[in-house]
């Protein structure tokens, strides 16, 4: 009876031990998530707490979700999976829109997709943005998309090319 308890101990010793040493394995990551402000940041930090981060914490003013979690109960690509399905574009996911949909008003921040798009827009508005040169040797240029009006063209003088 005595020795079974002396295994059945060393059997419990050993158990928490070896836990301890596997919860030492913890990863910290930075993603990038979308979203607003101070609610935004509740429903995020616990979508990724459910996906097993152990500790979350998103920042409402660089938009970085700081997450630690244990290398063998969670992975990056869950926790993000999770905060997209809670409404929040991340880095490499896209939240469906039905769950974008149901956010509250003032957490329906600028998707993913429009701030890219923007970003796109603005590099391509910039580069083309010199229009003064529509007319080149009598004919219309129609390269830049602010030379495609005719009328404007004819009006400074140029043929229909
Ligand atoms: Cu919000």
């Amino acid at each position: 009876m005595k020795s079974q308890f002396k295994f059945f101990s060393l059997t419990i010793v050993l158990f928490f031990s070896l836990s301890a040493i596997a919860q030492k394995k913890v990863t910290t990551d930075s993603i990038k998530v979308w979203g607003n402000c101070g609610m935004c940041k509740k429903t995020i930090e616990t979508a990724a707490k459910s996906a097993g981060a152990d500790s979350a914490n998103w920042s409402t003013e660089t938009h970085m979700l700081t997450v630690s979690y244990k290398s063998k109960k969670s992975k990056n690509q869950d926790i993000q999976k999770a905060v997209a399905a809670a409404g929040y574009d991340t880095q490499d996911f896209t939240a469906p829109d039905d769950a974008y949909n149901k956010l509250h008003s003032c957490c329906q921040y600028d998707r993913k997709a429009d701030t890219v798009a923007t970003d796109n827009a603005q590099l391509k508005s910039a580069t083309s943005m010199d229009c003064s040169d529509c007319c080149k040797d009598g004919k219309c240029t129609k390269d830049k998309e602010c030379c495609k009006d005719e009328a404007a063209c004819k009006a400074k003088g140029c043929a229909k090319s």
